[in-house]
């Protein structure tokens, strides 16, 4: 190759060595308090300058083998949820949380309009046939958010440079939610990495939905 100085490759050059300057990545990495991986956990990011909420999606949160699948949902603020009854036993699903209060008459299938959720917040999910049925929205005004994966992992790339503000939340959180945040600086030079530590072990997870449920609704 001798024609280095052909303009149409410098411009090309020049392009790809001009995209890692204007942003870079952000990981987080969150540990539980054994030092273990905190898998699940809810991560929320929002930038110093130019914060801008993440775009409203259109999320699914379905009833399996009586239980919320999954868990937790993460929406940003305008979101809309459905709840569609996939067993074969009906479900009355509520949630007195301020954030959104709202009930769903006995049913299966999926036979009401998905719900909208337009404030920030957690809202928490109960049905008034199993009460061990529990599951949470977390309603946010983040611009980037997600669950950590098996490793207690969680990145975003693409992340314009600046100051970060970074959070943790899980329903069965015993630390604060405030000792848990952290500010990262992302620059485009290497990956900005926090860890985020538990310093108290979770709270014991609500028990099992039995399978051997006699609830025939
Ligand atoms: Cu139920």
């Amino acid at each position: 190759m001798t024609r280095r100085s052909d303009p149409i490759v410098g411009l090309v050059l020049l392009l790809v060595a001009a995209v890692p300057v204007m942003a870079g990545t952000l990981s987080v990495q969150a540990n539980l308090a054994d030092h273990g991986p905190f898998a699940g956990a809810v991560i929320t990011v929002r930038g110093e300058a130019s914060h801008a909420p993440a775009a409203p999606i259109s999320a699914i949160l379905d009833q399996i083998n009586l239980a919320f699948v999954p868990d937790i949902v993460v929406v940003p603020v305008g979101s809309t949820v459905e709840f569609p009854n996939s067993d074969s036993v009906s479900h009355q699903i509520y949630s007195f949380s301020p954030t959104k209060r709202f009930q769903l008459p006995l049913y299966h299938g999926k036979p009401y309009p998905p719900v909208h959720f337009d404030q920030a917040g957690v809202v928490t999910l109960g049905c008034n046939i199993h009460d061990k049925m529990v599951g949470y929205i977390f309603v946010t005004d983040a611009t980037y958010f997600g669950r950590t994966d098996a490793h207690g992992a969680w990145s975003v790339t693409n992340v314009p440079r600046g100051i970060y503000h970074v959070s943790l939340w899980h329903p069965l959180l015993r630390d604060s939610v405030a000792s848990l945040e952290r500010d990262v600086s992302v620059t485009s030079d290497e990956p900005a990495k926090t860890t985020l530590q538990l310093a108290q072990a979770l709270r014991p997870a609500p028990l099992q939905a039995s399978a051997r449920s006699k609830d025939e609704y």
